[in-house]
């Protein structure tokens, strides 16, 4: 089976925190026409949905479906820690036409797993869709262990985890105890690590500028071609660490920016772009992507 690439879609604002519906579709447009991604991840890390009102939620899952209009796949993070909203959503997406949902493990309380168990199962249960467990211990704290996620795959809708997790060691066990189960890696910057363990694709920020090298470095990986993929990566963390030194959520935008993309900005608490910035995004865009 080919590999799909994700870009995780990034929310546009104006400078008052308002959604900038033009900068949203036009990174869409950017993702689907140029790029040639397979998917989009919307409501995510990238999409800034954890500093989203419900209202803005809503408009960004109707506007990326509009948008799209079928060419691609789509993936809405619904996860939320009011878990009537993420029912809600799940619900609301679903009937939207979504074809996948995911939601981020609940975070902040140091749940339980029965808590967060019953969570996931609560999500799906109404609703007629398939949902991608978001882990990413990093940002919420939350470990699932290889039992654990077996535990959430014995309901058949939860199909897949999208895997934002440096441990390698724990990918491998999990690729292995559930080889049928949708497993897509979310660090960009180990990509190739991910792939070598046998993920089925990838989502991440910096497909939005930076597809065409990561959809080459899988198919050198598909190919055997490892050098070249060892190469690919390289050049694609060369990017990525100008990127997160730079402050990498305004960066991407500023990026975006500099190829012609109107991607409004970020919203607070996350940084204004300030002229440092926005020098450092025109000299990643001349040097690394140019
Ligand atoms: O938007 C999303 O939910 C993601 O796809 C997150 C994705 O895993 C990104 N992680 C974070 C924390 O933003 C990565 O794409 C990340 O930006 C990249 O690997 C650079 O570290």
């Amino acid at each position: 089976m080919m590999k799909k690439l994700y870009s995780a879609l990034m929310t546009a604002f104006n400078d008052d925190g308002s959604i900038n519906e033009a900068g949203i579709r036009e990174m869409i447009r950017y993702n689907i026409d140029v790029n040639k991604i397979d998917g989009l991840y919307v409501g995510g890390s990238t999409g800034e949905n954890f500093n989203m009102s419900h209202d803005q939620k809503e408009q960004v899952f109707k506007i990326a479906i509009d948008e799209a209009n079928g060419a691609i796949d789509l993936i809405a993070q619904v996860g939320s820690l009011d878990l009537n909203e993420s029912k809600y959503l799940a619900k609301f997406v679903t009937d939207l036409g979504y074809p996948k949902i995911s939601a981020v493990t609940p975070f902040y309380y140091n749940y339980t797993f029965e808590q967060i168990k019953n969570y996931y199962n609560e999500i799906v249960k109404d609703v007629d869709n398939k949902l991608l467990i978001y882990s990413i211990p990093a940002l919420t704290g939350v470990s699932l262990s290889m039992e654990q996620f077996g535990e959430l795959f014995e309901n058949p809708k939860i199909i897949g985890i999208k895997y934002t997790n440096a441990d390698f060691y724990l990918l491998e066990r999990v690729r292995n105890a559930f080889p049928d189960k949708l497993i897509l890696s979310g660090f960009d910057e180990m990509l190739l690590p991910a792939l070598a363990l046998g993920v089925d694709g990838a989502i991440g920020s910096t497909y939005n500028l930076n597809a065409k090298r990561a959809k080459a470095e899988m198919i050198a990986f598909d190919d055997g071609d490892i050098d070249k993929a060892r190469q690919l990566q390289h050049d694609s963390n060369d990017l990525i660490t100008a990127l997160i030194k730079n402050d990498i959520y305004p960066s991407l935008k500023l990026v975006f920016e500099e190829m012609g993309v109107h991607a409004g900005v970020t919203k607070a608490p996350m940084s204004k772009p300030t002229p440092e910035m926005r020098a450092g995004a025109k000299a990643i865009y001349e040097n690394y992507l140019k």
